[in-house]
């Protein structure tokens, strides 16, 4: 089994500061966080950028910033957001891609997402593969629900992304697929062949789905931006908590985490 890749969610679109007093927002606090992140484990982080007030923003600048900070404290895989949040263009979405980070998040369809709906339209997302494809960046294909799993296969044999796939499913959203092992097991049974997964549980689904993960072969992200607390009605203190909790879930279980160069390589990126 390959070792264990943890990616740490930091900040997500839709977290505030009221709900998560420790959630990093400007971009020295997601560096600092990402610096935290990797010292207890994680090889990716996952980034959101917002503005100093806290609105979600794919503003290129500040993902510039963002991206320099984290640079500057670890050598961890910055992942950024091409889905930054709900109503946003899809012009607006692609914008931190032209910083040419070494992976950048590809939703695969369209979704409810609690009250709201998170679009992805076909011929949209066709354009965010081909635009990650001139870049250079390498998808991290995030699946909602099963069918989007069946838009990936098509892409494959269309040639329009590359073999293998590297699918993150985010499980738990309310009005798509629940955070449940079983909902994990059929969509684990479902992917392409070759391809590499993560688990992202939201909520109270983070910590079961991640040790599933880690005894199946998969691997974790774990995150403010996905789920808040440490346990039951007590807030985590730091993204860095969080992910110290899996990695130590990972060693009792024998199988070890990777470092950022072995993600890499498990990756296709080096
Ligand atoms: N904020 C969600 C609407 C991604 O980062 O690629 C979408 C999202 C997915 O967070
Ligand atoms: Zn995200």
């Amino acid at each position: 089994m390959d070792k264990l890749i943890i990616t740490a969610a930091l900040t997500g679109a839709e977290v505030t500061r009221e709900q998560q007093p420790a959630l990093p927002v400007t971009p020295e606090e997601i560096g600092i966080a990402a610096a935290e992140c990797a010292a207890a484990g994680a090889a990716i982080v996952h980034v959101h950028a917002r503005h100093a007030d806290g609105r979600p923003t794919q503003d290129r600048e500040v993902y510039r910033r963002i991206i320099d900070a984290v640079k500057a404290r670890c050598d961890v895989i910055v992942q950024v957001s091409t889905g930054g949040a709900v109503g946003m263009t899809p012009a607006e979405r692609l914008a931190p891609v032209t910083l040419r980070p070494e992976m950048a998040t590809l939703s695969m369809g369209s979704v409810n997402f609690g009250d709201e709906v998170f679009v992805n339209a076909p011929a949209d997302m066709a354009g965010f593969a081909r635009t990650l494809a001139e870049y250079g960046v390498k998808p991290e294909f995030e699946v909602f629900d099963s069918g989007m799993l069946t838009t990936l296969s098509h892409w494959l044999q269309r040639g329009l992304v590359a073999a293998p796939a590297h699918v993150d499913f985010v499980l738990g959203i309310p009005g798509a697929m629940a955070g449940t092992p079983e909902a994990l097991m059929f969509l684990r049974s479902q992917l392409p062949a070759g391809a590499t997964w993560s688990v992202a549980g939201i909520g109270a689904a983070q910590l079961p789905l991640a040790a599933l993960a880690i005894v199946l072969g998969g691997h974790v992200r774990v995150g403010f931006e996905d789920n808040i607390y440490y346990r039951k009605g007590e807030l985590a203190t730091s993204n860095a908590q969080l992910v110290a909790r899996v990695a130590a879930l990972s060693r009792t279980l024998e199988r070890p985490l990777a470092t950022p160069a072995e993600a890499r390589r498990l990756l296709g990126l080096a």
